[in-house]
C-alpha cells in the first residue's frame, strides 16, 4: 500500500518589531503570513505604540530580552522553513539575529531579509553609517532581499536620485547586492513616470523591470505588506517573478483602496480588507 505524503505546514520565524498603530512589521507580517497559509513565529525586536513617523512614540527596546526568548526555542528544538528580518534598531540586535540565522537556519530554510533603513533618499534618524555597514553584513546571509531604491543605493554606494534611473543602473545595483550574498533580489519602488517599477534579479535568470501604475504616494508599511508575501511564497515554492508580481498587484490594491477610504497618511494601508483576493491571486 502507497503512504500518503502529509505536506507538514511551513513556518516562519519573523524577526520585527511590534508596533500598535500603523500597520507595518508584525502587524503586517502576522495577518499577512497566516493568511497565506504559513505558521507566523515573532520575534519582537521592540515595542512602539506606534511607528516612528508619527509625531510622537513610545518606544521600549526588547533586544536584552531577545536572547533569552530564542533561547527556549533552542531548547524546545524548533526549526523554520523560513527567517524573515524587518526593521532593526541596533548593531547589537543585528549581531543577535546573525545569532539567530546560525542557530536555526538549515540548508533548506529561506532567509528573506528586507533591510530597512530608509525611504525617497533619506536614512531613517536611528540609521547610522554603522547600523548600514551591518546591515550590508546582514544582506550577505540572505537568500532573498528586498530593499527599495533608498536602500539598494545605500547598499550599493550608490548615489540616490528620485527618477531617471536606467535599466542598466539598476541592473548594475541589483547585480552588486547578488555578488553580496543573495541569489534573489528585488529592488522595490522605481518611479518612472506614471508607472512605479520592481527590478528582479534572481540568479541564473533572465532580469526583469516589471512595472505597475503609480497610485498615490508611498504609505508605512507597504514594504511590509510585501516582503510578508515574498517570505511567504518563498516557503510556499512559488516562483520568485510570480511572487513580486502578486505582492506589487496586491500593494497596489491595498493603496487604492486605502485612498478611497481617505485613511490618513501614517496609518499604513488597510489590506484587512483586501486578503481575501490575496489568497485567490495564488
Ligand atoms: O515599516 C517600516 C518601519 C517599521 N518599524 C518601525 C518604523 C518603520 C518606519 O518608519 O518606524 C518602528
Amino acid at each position: 500500500m502507497e503512504a500518503i505524503q502529509v505536506q507538514r505546514q511551513k513556518r516562519i520565524a519573523v524577526i520585527n518589531d511590534l508596533s500598535g498603530m500603523g500597520r507595518c512589521s508584525l502587524t503586517v507580517a502576522l495577518p499577512i503570513i497566516s493568511h497565506l497559509g504559513v505558521q507566523c513565529c515573532p520575534v519582537p525586536t521592540a515595542i512602539l505604540s506606534n511607528h516612528t513617523g508619527y509625531a510622537t512614540y513610545f518606544f521600549d527596546d526588547y533586544t536584552d530580552r531577545m536572547e533569552a526568548y530564542t533561547a527556549e526555542w533552542k531548547k524546545l528544538g524548533f526549526t523554520f522553513d523560513g527567517i524573515a528580518t524587518g526593521f532593526l534598531g541596533s548593531a547589537r540586535q543585528i549581531h543577535l539575529v546573525r545569532d539567530f540565522l546560525q542557530n536555526f537556519g538549515g540548508v533548506q530554510t529561506q532567509v528573506i531579509v528586507d533591510p530597512v533603513m530608509g525611504d525617497h533618499g533619506k536614512l531613517y534618524v536611528t540609521y547610522t553609517q554603522e547600523l548600514c555597514q551591518e546591515m550590508k553584513g546582514l544582506v550577505e546571509l540572505a537568500d532573498i532581499a528586498t530593499p527599495n531604491l533608498t536602500e539598494a543605493c545605500s547598499l550599493t554606494g550608490t548615489p540616490y536620485k528620485e527618477s531617471g534611473w536606467h535599466k542598466k543602473e539598476l541592473r548594475e545595483m541589483a547585480e552588486k547586492i547578488v555578488a553580496l550574498g543573495p541569489d534573489r533580489v528585488v529592488i522595490t519602488g522605481i518611479p518612472q513616470g506614471e508607472f512605479i517599477a520592481n527590478y528582479v534579479c534572481e540568479k541564473g535568470s533572465e532580469q526583469r523591470l516589471l512595472r505597475t501604475h503609480r497610485v498615490g504616494t508611498g504609505r508605512p508599511g507597504t514594504g511590509d505588506v510585501f516582503a510578508s508575501i515574498i517570505a511567504a511564497d518563498a516557503v510556499n515554492g512559488i516562483g520568485f517573478d510570480q511572487s513580486v508580481r502578486r505582492a506589487s498587484g496586491f500593494v497596489r490594491k491595498c493603496i487604492k483602496r486605502t485612498i478611497e477610504l481617505e485613511i490618513p497618511q501614517n496609518d499604513g494601508v488597510c489590506f484587512e480588507e483586501m486578503l481575501p483576493g490575496l489568497r485567490r491571486n495564488a
